[in-house]
């Protein structure tokens, strides 16, 4: 047959990720493919989860400090928020915001996002809701008139950003809008090691599921082959880093495709699915001024677990 026959597709984004993190001598797969409709489930169902204390605390500290933080932003200001998958916290801080000019929630999954808009406007009929759909790590703009946004990072979600990579994007965060925006980024702290494998090895296995998961969903939305049952969920403390990571371990030796490339693992090969990286408060404040913002508060709850960083630019 024709030589046309045998040339291979041309790669989609996600297929060329995929491949790059499979190619690497410490596999790696992007960490941002967990978050399909079943996976977004399953997240939610480990914020619920005893040991996993981060979204329980943020949710306290916004409790308390909303009305604060609310009369410091003041009046008519927009909120922008990359990811929107936080429901409740931002349930809260619409309702806090005096007069919000509108909100703008980005996300990858336009699906997923048409319909937490629709829910939105059903909770909120009077709010200017503006859904854009967009990967926040890529450059985007900004609707027009979207001028000095609130924009609103919770769930530790820079976490899963390496430092070098966090500064980067909270430096592209810094021009949004055309710059001179404030910024509430809520970020897990360090703390005792005990608390912190807890909250990635729950006793339930819901953390589990939602690690596999990303090999299904690659399966799907990737053409790889990956056998769910060939692999088990670790999670440990990573001291040099000061990040828990998440490993897919291979239970045997077994040969994986993505998108007509092979890839050979060894019997007990880790590929590592997530950093979650761990905080202090001065790291973020240096964090911070290295992507020109400047701190203006920091709310913590009483274990000082979990903070959230009111920063101005
Ligand atoms: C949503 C990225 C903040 O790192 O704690 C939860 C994701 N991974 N359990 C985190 C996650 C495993 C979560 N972030």
């Amino acid at each position: 047959m024709t030589a046309a026959k045998h040339q291979p597709l041309p790669l989609t984004p996600m297929q060329t990720e995929v491949l790059g993190g499979l190619s690497r001598g410490d596999k790696h797969l992007p960490s941002k493919y967990f978050y399909d409709a079943a996976g977004a489930r399953l997240f939610e169902r480990i914020c619920e989860l005893p040991e996993y204390y981060p979204t329980r605390t943020e949710l306290a500290i916004l409790r308390t400090h909303l009305p604060t933080i609310s009369k410091q932003l003041g009046p008519m200001r927009w909120l922008v928020e990359p990811g929107s998958g936080s429901g409740l916290k931002t349930r809260l801080l619409l309702e806090a915001l005096d007069q919000p000019a509108g909100y703008v929630p980005i996300d990858i999954s336009d699906a997923q996002l048409k319909a937490y808009a629709q829910d939105l406007r059903q909770g909120f009929p009077h709010l200017n809701v503006r859904p854009l759909s967009a990967d926040f790590t890529a450059d985007l703009q900004l609707p027009e008139g979207v001028k000095k946004p609130v924009i609103w990072f919770p769930g530790s979600t820079l976490g899963n950003f390496r430092p070098a990579d966090a500064q980067a994007f909270l430096r592209r965060l810094s021009r949004w809008g055309g710059g001179a925006g404030e910024l509430l980024l809520g970020v897990d702290l360090v703390k005792p090691v005990e608390v912190l494998e807890a909250a990635y090895n729950d006793t339930a296995g819901v953390t589990a599921r939602f690690n596999l998961n990303l090999l299904r969903h690659l399966n799907h939305a990737a053409g790889c082959d990956f056998d769910l049952s060939q692999f088990r969920h670790e999670a440990r403390w990573n001291p040099q880093i000061g990040a828990i990571q998440m490993f897919l371990i291979s239970l045997g030796e077994q040969t994986v495709h993505v998108a007509g490339h092979a890839f050979a693992l060894a019997s007990q090969e880790a590929i590592c699915t997530e950093y979650s990286h761990k905080y202090t408060p001065t790291q973020v404040e240096q964090l911070a001024h290295a992507s020109g913002w400047s701190l203006r508060n920091m709310y913590s709850d009483p274990k000082n677990w979990f903070g959230v960083f009111h920063l101005e630019c």
